[in-house]
């Protein structure tokens, strides 16, 4: 099978005080996204940071971070309209103006660590609407089982369009832990045709990582969900979890996916065809 892997460099949360190799100005991010592309990654997702290396919505900043990405590679850029705990919901949601070819959908509100990250039923529904009708393929980020429910709820509603693809993020306090049996209780009930792939926080990155692509699941690689390779070894990047992930996938006989075939994968439209 053919695996779709997802750099992700920078996130919501840490700094270079946690991780000195964090990038946050729009040329680390694409150097970043750059490096994890010529590792094998065909998406990126991104996280858009201030001069203080706060989280930021800002459309000006998000503008030279896609610009700066697309200069270097052609990745498939996966905008986070997730942002940062602290960033209002409304400015989030205003990111697709930048119209990347993917961004993310967070179903629910929840507790996040000692925070709230807050996605409104109504503005949820809408973000859904606005994005199908720009051809934005979302991530669906569920971090729990009803996430999964209001997911589909959406579908039904005619504002997702199929496959559905989802990020199944364990390990977030707030949202399931991060167990081999949460997993596999969420693969189970993932409709039929979903595109989907672990989001494994922290400690258990590594393992649960290696049990999606085992499962048949796609992978994501980064800074965002881990600071770390091992125990007490700090990551020198996101390139080396990405390379971690493309070994793992073809240690167990997978393909790595291609920005063209994830195009396919995914339903997106072929630039020559936009
Ligand atoms: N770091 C993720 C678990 C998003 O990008 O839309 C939460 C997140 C959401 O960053
Ligand atoms: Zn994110």
């Amino acid at each position: 099978m053919n695996v779709l892997i997802t750099v992700a460099p920078t996130g919501p949360i840490a700094t270079k005080a946690d991780n000195p190799y964090l990038p946050t100005t729009p040329a680390e991010i694409a150097d970043a996204v750059e490096a994890g592309y010529r590792a094998g990654a065909a998406i990126a997702h991104i996280h858009l940071r201030d001069e203080h290396q706060r989280p930021t919505a800002d459309l000006a900043i998000g503008r030279t971070v896609m610009d700066a990405v697309a200069e270097r590679c052609p990745i498939l850029i996966q905008m986070s309209t997730g942002v940062g705990l602290n960033v209002p919901f409304e400015d989030r949601a205003r990111l697709i103006e930048l119209a990347p070819p993917m961004a993310t959908l967070n179903p629910c509100s929840m507790s996040f660590g000692s925070g709230q990250f807050l996605n409104p039923p109504e503005g949820v529904a809408r973000l859904a609407a606005e994005m199908r009708d720009s051809g934005i393929k979302p991530e669906l980020e569920i971090y729990d089982t009803g996430h999964l429910d209001a997911c589909l709820r959406l579908r039904d509603a005619g504002l997702l369009v199929e496959p559905l693809q989802f990020s199944i993020v364990l390990g977030v306090q707030g949202g399931m832990a991060a167990t081999a049996d949460n997993l596999l209780t969420m693969v189970r009930r993932l409709p039929d045709g979903a595109v989907w792939q672990v989001i494994a926080i922290g400690r258990a990155n590594r393992e649960l990582t290696a049990i999606g692509l085992a499962l048949g699941g796609n992978a994501r690689a980064g800074l965002e969900d881990t600071l770390y390779l091992g125990k007490g070894e700090l990551a020198q990047g996101s390139t080396p979890l990405v390379e971690r992930a493309v070994r793992l996938a073809r240690e167990l006989g997978h393909q790595i996916s291609t920005v063209d075939l994830a195009r396919q994968t995914l339903g997106l439209p072929t630039p020559a065809e936009i």
